[in-house]
């Protein structure tokens, strides 16, 4: 399938609502990129918010999944500006802007990821075309609907302005940190608030009424079946380091005995 025909399928489904299994990639090489997209996950999520990738991992790292057909989200940091636009520029599938708290927020992340009339994205997918062989004129006509632009909903203030930020036209769906959504809730106490919990069915019920996918990290495998049931869609089921770690060591105790 081509590079088009793959966003697009991605980006109608993810609006559909279909699951969709992603992964956050802290380790910025493209060898390790190789290996994550050689998995049965539908896509994976490059973080330059908190991983270690920055602009030249994600170029490398983009063209390392397209080898296999796989699309890339990336997460920006927080406040990034152009920083959104130019990821689009070297061939994201799209973004998944970190800390989106209010509608102004909201629109800013429309204004840097849709071409007009719906956003003010700057000219010029240098990468994008070349990877998506499309010509300039039909990439400038299909690109807001080739790529998404998503907003974390991760602080009682995003909460607040749920319904707003769900209403701008040009975010395709909300994605929760549910880490940064407990520092929040607690007050700054723990990572693990109870009260995340009603927030979550109140993000899939929000989300939903106004036509638009909800998105989770799931630390878990279980977590993420229970967002499911929750009304969630769209996961980055845990991480390219918690993989291996587990892995390494399930491999271990499976040699020496758990004790080992
Ligand atoms: C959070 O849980 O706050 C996240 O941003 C997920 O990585
Ligand atoms: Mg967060």
């Amino acid at each position: 399938m081509t590079f088009p025909a793959v966003h697009q399928g991605v980006a109608d489904a993810l609006r559909g609502g279909a699951l969709h299994l992603s992964s956050f990639c802290q380790f910025p090489d493209a060898t390790m990129v190789e290996a994550m997209v050689k998995t049965r996950l539908d896509s994976l999520l490059f973080d330059m918010q908190h991983g270690m990738f920055d602009e030249a991992a994600v170029l490398s790292g983009i063209a390392a999944a397209a080898l296999e057909g796989k699309p890339v989200f990336v997460r920006p940091p927080v406040d990034c500006g152009g920083l959104t636009s130019r990821l689009l520029d070297f061939g994201a599938a799209g973004v998944v802007c970190p800390m989106v708290n209010t509608v102004e927020d909201a629109r800013r992340l429309v204004g840097y990821t849709r071409f007009p009339p719906v956003g003010a994205r700057s000219w010029g997918p240098r990468r994008a075309i070349p990877l998506s062989g499309l010509s300039a004129p039909d990439y400038l006509a299909q690109a807001n609907g080739l790529t998404l632009a998503i907003a974390m909903i991760e602080t009682r203030q995003a909460l607040g302005n749920l319904d707003e930020i769900l209403a701008v036209p040009g975010i395709d769906g909300v994605f929760v940190g549910p880490n940064d959504l407990s520092v929040s809730l607690s007050g700054g106490q723990v990572l693990d608030s109870p009260d995340v919990f009603p927030a979550l069915d109140h993000v899939a019920a929000r989300a939903r009424a106004a036509g638009k996918f909800a998105g989770i990290f799931a630390a878990s495998p279980a977590y993420a079946t229970d967002c499911i049931r929750r009304g969630f869609s769209f996961f980055a089921l845990m991480q390219d380091a918690a993989f291996l770690t587990q892995a390494a060591d399930a491999a271990v105790a499976a040699v020496r005995g758990p004790a080992g």
